[in-house]
């Protein structure tokens, strides 16, 4: 059994040049709204903590232009095979012994082979018997890969649209938007929650930012939960040469996430480590109730936990239990 998928039962419907109107107010109206929204469906002081792993390293064949796993880039960094089951779950006992609910696995592959898919599978069972959420982003799945995921127990299914369609192919060519969104629909058929965001900072417009999250809040399951990464800019990729994004500007893009999206976690996800303890702070009051935990993103640095430990007292939040929704079976 995995957790419910009812999760935005109450999002209305809005046009494309609403949400551009929301990214157009001033900054405090918009905090406002944002905050009104968030105390209706969240205490606003408890954060979803997700751990990260990547189980599969680098050689990926796809080119998206910000990733440090893509083959077509040299960013110096080490391919390594699937990792072992049993160091795979060996990290998910530190990550809940660390307070992470939710273990996140992720590989670097265009979409796994059956017999690597396979392998996956296990890892979810062993590690969802841990009593922890769990989590993989393993690229384009086809149909029956999905269904196999969700017999193993799997809750989430991270795939990132990351852009909106207009922009998609300026950002990668080996596949298209709709590649993604037929994954996303074969994931939703199979029972199983996504995650699904993007990224901030790649040279798109504010009106692509507000095409991706009226995408992702028109669905008729809109994912439950909703990673806002800030690029983070890696040398030897074509987007290591980004200009920063303005800092308001994340800001607002998580608080219209958090209006279009009410009932879903909005996570702040990569790029934590270059942001400052007040713009984080900023983001939470926006609306983020969702964060990784844990030194390493996938292959570039995380916040340091000591640091993030430090803020969350600061800041008086704390991490949210895991939902529970999603060990029913176990449970009774
Ligand atoms: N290969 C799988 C896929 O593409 O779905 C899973 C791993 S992929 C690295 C997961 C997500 O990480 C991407 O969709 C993207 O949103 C995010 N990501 C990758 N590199 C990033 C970077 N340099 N800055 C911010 N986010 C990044
Ligand atoms: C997501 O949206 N962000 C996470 C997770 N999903 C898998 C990954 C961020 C990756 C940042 C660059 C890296 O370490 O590879
Ligand atoms: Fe491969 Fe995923 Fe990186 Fe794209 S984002 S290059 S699919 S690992």
């Amino acid at each position: 059994m995995t957790c419910d998928m009812t999760s935005s039962s109450t999002t209305p419907s809005w046009t494309l040049d609403e949400v551009m109107g929301l990214f157009s107010l001033p900054f405090g109206n918009l905090m406002d709204r944002a905050r009104q929204v968030h105390l209706k469906h969240f205490d606003p002081n408890a954060i979803q903590v997700s751990t990260l792993l990547n189980i599969k390293t680098g050689a990926c064949p796809e080119n998206c232009s910000y990733c440090p796993q893509s083959a077509h880039f040299d960013t110096g960094l080490e391919n390594k095979p699937l990792m072992d089951e049993e160091a795979v779950f060996q990290a998910a006992i530190k990550a809940k012994s660390i307070g992470s609910t939710r273990f996140c696995m992720g590989a670097a592959w265009r979409g796994p082979r059956d017999e690597d898919l396979e392998k996956v599978a296990h890892m979810v069972t062993r590690i969802k018997a841990l009593g922890m959420e769990t989590c993989v982003t393993l690229g384009l799945l086809k149909q029956h890969q999905a269904a196999r995921l969700k017999e193993a127990g799997l809750d989430y299914y991270n795939h990132n649209i990351d852009t909106s369609e207009s922009f998609y192919e300026e950002i990668i060519s080996t596949r298209t938007f709709s590649d993604r969104v037929r994954t996303l629909e074969y994931v939703e058929e199979a029972g199983i929650n996504t995650c699904c965001g993007g990224i901030i900072g790649m040279g798109e417009m504010p009106a692509n930012r507000a095409q991706m999250l009226h995408f992702l809040a028109s669905k008729k399951l809109p994912p439950k939960s909703v990673p806002i990464n800030m690029l983070i800019r890696v040398p030897g990729t074509p987007l290591a040469d980004q200009p920063p994004v303005d800092p308001f500007d994340f800001i607002r893009t998580v608080a219209v996430a958090r209006i279009l999206l009410p009932t879903s976690h909005v996570r702040l996800s990569a790029g934590r480590s270059e942001m400052s303890d007040e713009m984080q702070a900023w983001c939470f009051y926006a609306g983020a109730n969702s964060i990784h935990y844990g030194e390493k993103l996938l292959v570039t640095s995380n916040a340091a936990p000591e640091e993030d430990r430090a803020l969350m007292s600061r800041l008086g939040i704390y991490p949210e239990k895991r939902d529970e929704s999603c060990f029913v079976e176990e449970a009774s």
